[in-house]
């Protein structure tokens, strides 16, 4: 079982591979998670493009999508194979694609279908298991359905539980305003690891920062970030001294862009363009001069064809030195 005191959520669009590796230049400590993948992407796609990833990651978890005990086991064993450290089951996600699908938010009402999938994933690999959910959906008694589900995945093994703190309304609200409109409640996370205090409980949804981070690990034992470690990146910086009381990896996000530069590298070499690398750097830089100027060099220069890291250099060029139209 791993350190669970602080992660980086799963984001579909959001946090690929190379935002993964990016993320790694700014925490050692951070469990970083993949994208959703679906089991049928897994069993029928191409897996060396959908699961491959770069060694630095670690640790890194992969999160599925789906509700068939079968071919969940059969994607975590893929998965583990492709060497993941976590395999965890989405049971949080309001899209319409994936309601379609059976699987995600809705899946809160189905605890022994979830707890049937969990079981399979358990006996198919031996990395931990985990499931990140809701604390209810629609009509749902947060205090009754919460726990149902984690007493039903608990007792198939599952080795901890994510809990983003509000509801899934499933009828109505996009799954962007799923993130925003249904309230929080993270007395109700507290609350669930009161219930079962020898299982690792994470929380998630709208914690703003490090600090605030901090705060709850008082409460559970981790604490899960998604816009603002990917809006924000620059909070990463201070995850390992703040969280873990070690050594930042690098001292300046300059620094960090700075030791990506192999890997960019390395991905301009097999074809990859700069800018599906450099899209996660927007929000690299906060309240600097030249910050504004660093996002438009990135996203003028570094969407044209051929692009290379000297477009990434001269960006950089940009940070400390203000340009005249900055100043204005
Ligand atoms: N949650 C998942 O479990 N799987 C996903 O694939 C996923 N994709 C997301 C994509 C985007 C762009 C965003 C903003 C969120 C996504 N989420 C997904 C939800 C986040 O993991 C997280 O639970 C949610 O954003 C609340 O945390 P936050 O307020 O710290 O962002």
């Amino acid at each position: 079982s791993h350190d669970y005191r602080f992660s980086v959520a799963p984001m579909m669009d959001w946090t690929d591979r190379h935002c993964r590796v990016f993320h790694r230049q700014l925490t050692r400590r951070a469990l970083l998670y993949t994208e959703m993948l679906t089991t049928g992407a897994i069993i029928h796609g191409d897996r060396e493009r959908l699961l491959g990833f770069d060694a630095c990651e670690h640790p890194v978890a992969l999160q599925l999508g789906g509700s068939d005990p079968h071919e969940l086991a059969l994607a975590a064993r893929i998965g583990e194979a492709f060497g993941y450290d976590e395999i965890n089951l989405n049971v949080g996600c309001p899209s319409d694609r994936v309601r379609d699908g059976r699987f995600g938010a809705c899946l809160m009402a189905e605890p022994e279908l979830v707890a049937r999938c969990v079981d399979a994933m358990k006996r198919a690999v031996a990395v931990p298991v985990t499931v990140k959910c809701r604390i209810g959906i629609d009509d749902q008694d947060p205090e009754v359905a919460l726990d149902t589900l984690a007493r039903a995945v608990v007792a198939s093994g599952s080795d901890a539980l994510i809990v983003h703190a509000r509801k899934a309304w499933l009828n109505g609200l996009s799954p962007k305003e799923n993130r925003d409109i249904p309230p929080l409640d993270y007395d109700r996370v507290y609350r669930l690891k009161r219930a079962m205090p020898g299982v690792p409980v994470i929380i998630n949804g709208g914690i703003p920062g490090i600090d605030d981070a901090k705060a709850h690990l008082a409460h559970v034992d981790g604490v899960m970030l998604g816009r603002a470690a990917y809006q924000e990146p620059w909070r990463l910086l201070s995850v390992d001294t703040d969280i873990f009381g070690e050594a930042a990896p690098h001292a300046s996000m300059q620094d960090a862009l700075e030791a990506m530069m192999p890997y960019i590298e390395q991905q301009l070499a097999r074809g990859t363009r700069l800018h599906v690398i450099t899209r996660h750097f927007v929000g690299a830089f906060h309240a600097v001069p030249g910050a504004r100027a660093f996002r438009r060099h990135l996203a003028e220069q570094g969407v044209k064809p051929g692009a290379g890291l000297e477009v990434l250099r001269e960006a950089i060029a940009r940070i400390g030195a203000p340009a005249p139209a900055e100043a204005a």
